[in-house]
């Protein structure tokens, strides 16, 4: 601590504003850092104006920002995390656009180029992934169990808020001071007191501590609600394959969360109050921030890309019209991969000193987790052969998935081994690798998951043309921008690194940033599907729920399904039991008598939660101590409050459900059946004829 800096504002002043640099070394560096704070500043007042303009404000706070109803959180993540990734792929334009600049050294500066990798790794892991993945989790899961809500309902509303204030913290970080550029792993000594003074590792710190309770109280919320509050009837053995790997995912964020929050702040420890965990003077050791790191790391590209897993399972079902081939063994390999995600995060330091035996232990290991990948990929060709296939959009990205991700597991694979990492763990085979697995991996899946359950979510069908049109550009757009990156690995060209001087590189780079604008059309492309969408919506609505002719519980009700998702608790009889009932017409039944629903009422603490913790991080970034307390006794003092409050359930009478249900179901009968052939067609009204022709 300085005590110079113990002013009202602490270290806050104007030399944080990139207008200061703009004024006084005008040069093409500072004109994008400017140009980045003013998209901020331009987005916050476009969505202020919009919202006054149409006068949302009422309907936005009570609606969504106190609901806390599992599928309106669902898509506050899902509009989060598609924000976000709009930021994380601009950045990753801007870098591709410094190197396709040429040997020299081109327009950004060094410290900007690292603030870029920084910002974007960070963005697209915690604020991409993890609340996309968590965001149709939110939405999906108590549908497909058969539940009303997830088992703390309060509680997954505080996981959004703090995911939501450290997110916007980084937006911050845009407008006021300048992010860490020590990378998304944040390695002292880079990050540490003495390299890097200012406050962007602050920002680093905070964003990742108070995004990482809300994460793990997110999987804490998971792992109980699967648990517990399955439908009768609904065994481990019959939970849809989804849920399976939600319940992995939950579990390895209950244990690989803790590692990384403690790690953040044992490094706080030592920039704040002189320590020296990571330090090499005064007993410190640096690679106890590498070991706590990668406990958590590794584990987490599992955390995301097991979810993943989960959707082209069911997605692979759905539009082959058959039963997901070998449950099991995907049962197995889901779990097989969750554990021993846990035994290989050495092979993200083979080169920093270990043994050559720990090495070849952690390597066979790492190499280890293909066997059971391979299973799943067996399982999925064999799920797809002999069924009839829909090439619906969802399935088009699980083909483009199955295709490119076995690319990037195999790199994984040569990766794995210690001397062939030893030549090219630091170049961009390595950038390469991780894109590979982390696009068609992770995001092609949340983005089919997008596209299948968008008409539960909404009552009506994403528009097909453009949803193709966006497969195919992020297909082209990943081909070009990652392939070029292994050749040029292995060619040598260093991660990191803001400029380079060979010419031999300069084409690769080329290619690579054609490659990244047309990713930035595919984001466009989402965008426009959507607006498209919704525009078209009268001619796509899927009222009775069930367009896909799909297999589990989620399909058996209203789209959009009521607050209380389901009338009746379903008994569950089968695996797959909304297809099985298909089958035997026994879908859509009517119940003998209705029961009051309870459901948990509307509270403004996340919202109250984000907006502290938001300024209480701001505070502990800028030392401004007084505030930082201030803001840790209101917090303190908002969850005492209200616990208070014991006016928490709203009753939902038997009348009322009975009327909605009833009327629904009038709809379903009055409906015509359609055919799957006619599926993308207005005919489709989410009846759907059970399949003849199919093989299950
Ligand atoms: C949209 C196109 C994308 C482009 C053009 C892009 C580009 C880049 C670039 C240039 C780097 C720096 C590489 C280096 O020199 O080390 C990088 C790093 C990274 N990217 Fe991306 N990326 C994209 C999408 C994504 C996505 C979708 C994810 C995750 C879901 C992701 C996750 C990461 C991570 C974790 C890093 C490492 C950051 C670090 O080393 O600190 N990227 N990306
Ligand atoms: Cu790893």
């Amino acid at each position: 601590m300085t005590p110079s800096y113990s002013g009202f504002l602490g270290r806050l002043d104007w030399d944080a504003l990139p207008i200061t640099g703009l004024i006084q070394n005008p040069n093409a560096n500072e004109i994008v850092a400017n140009a980045a704070a003013a998209i901020v500043l331009v987005g916050v007042f476009v969505v202020v104006g919009l919202l006054s303009w149409f006068r949302l404000w009422t309907p936005l706070w009570r609606d969504w920002l106190t609901s806390v109803d599992h599928k309106k959180i669902g898509i506050m993540y899902v509009v989060f995390a598609i924000v976000m990734l709009a930021r994380g792929v601009l950045e990753g334009v801007v870098m591709r656009a410094q190197q396709a600049a040429g040997p020299g050294d081109g327009f950004l500066e060094a410290e900007h180029f690292a603030e870029l990798f920084s910002t974007h790794g960070t963005i697209m892991i915690f604020f991409v992934a993890v609340p996309f993945v968590f965001g149709i989790a939110n939405y999906v899961v108590p549908l497909m169990i058969g539940a009303r809500d997830v088992a703390f309902p309060r509680l997954n509303q505080i996981s959004l808020g703090l995911t939501v204030s450290s997110g916007m913290m980084l937006m911050v970080s845009l407008v006021v001071g300048r992010f860490s550029t020590g990378g998304w792993t944040a390695y002292p000594p880079y990050t540490g007191a003495a390299f890097n003074p200012g406050v962007g590792p602050d920002y680093w710190i905070w964003a990742i501590v108070v995004s990482g309770v809300g994460t793990t109280l997110t999987g804490i919320n998971f792992a109980v609600t699967i648990y517990k509050m399955r439908a009768p009837g609904m065994t481990f053995m019959r939970l849809p394959m989804y849920c399976w790997t939600i319940i992995c995912s939950s579990i390895l964020i209950v244990f690989a969360m803790p590692p990384l929050g403690v790690a953040a702040l044992l490094l706080a420890a030592d920039r704040y109050l002189d320590f020296h965990f990571f330090t090499n003077d005064l007993g410190g050791n640096m690679m106890n921030y590498a070991n706590l790191f990668w406990l958590f790391g590794h584990p987490e590209v599992y955390l995301l890309v097991l979810p993943a897993y989960g959707i082209y399972s069911e997605v692979f079902a759905t539009f082959s019209a058959k039963r997901l081939y070998g449950y099991n063994s995907l049962v197995i390999a889901t779990m097989s991969i969750a554990v021993l995600s846990f035994t290989v995060w050495l092979h993200h330091f083979f080169t920093m000193g270990q043994s050559a035996l720990i090495n070849a232990v952690f390597g066979i290991a790492t190499m280890l987790i293909a066997i059971p990948t391979g299973v799943k990929v067996y399982d999925w060709m064999a799920t797809l052969w002999r069924g009839r296939i829909r090439f619906s959009v969802p399935m088009l990205y699980g083909l483009a998935f199955l295709m490119l991700f076995v690319i990037g597991g195999l790199s994984g694979v040569i990766l794995a081994n210690p001397t062939v990492d030893y030549q090219v763990h630091n170049t961009l085979f390595l950038v390469a690798h991780f894109h590979n697995v982390l696009l068609p991996g992770v995001l092609f899946g949340l983005l089919a998951a997008y596209n299948y359950w968008f008409p539960k979510a909404f009552g009506f069908r994403l528009n097909e043309v453009w949803g193709r049109v966006t497969v195919a550009l992020w297909t082209i757009g990943f081909l070009l921008t990652f392939m070029p990156l292994y050749f040029v690995g292995l060619m040598g060209m260093p991660r990191r690194s803001f400029s380079y001087d060979d010419p031999s590189f300069h084409p690769f780079m080329m290619v690579a940033i054609v490659g990244a604008l047309v990713i930035t059309c595919a984001l466009f492309s989402v965008l426009i599907q959507l607006w498209v969408s919704i525009r078209d919506r009268e001619k796509t609505r899927v009222p009775v729920g069930d367009p896909w002719d799909g297999r589990t519980l989620e399909w058996s009700i209203p789209s959009p399904p009521p607050p209380y998702n389901f009338a009746i608790i379903p008994t569950v009889t089968d695996r797959d039991d909304f297809a099985a009932a298909k089958d035997k017409g026994a879908a859509y039944p009517t119940p003998d008598a209705y029961e009051d629903i309870e459901l948990p009422r509307n509270t403004g603490i996340g919202f109250v939660l984000c907006v502290l913790s938001g300024i209480w991080m701001f505070a502990l970034v800028w030392w401004i101590w007084w505030l930082a307390a201030l803001m840790t006794v209101l917090m303190i003092l908002a969850v005492i409050v209200w616990t208070f409050d014991d006016s928490t359930e709203l009753t939902i009478p038997a009348e009322e459900v009975r009327k909605d249900h009833e009327a629904w179901l009038a709809r379903v009968h009055g409906e015509k059946a359609v055919d799957r052939d006619f599926e993308t067609s207005p005919e489709n009204r989410g009846l759907a004829r059970p399949d003849l022709e199919a093989v299950t």
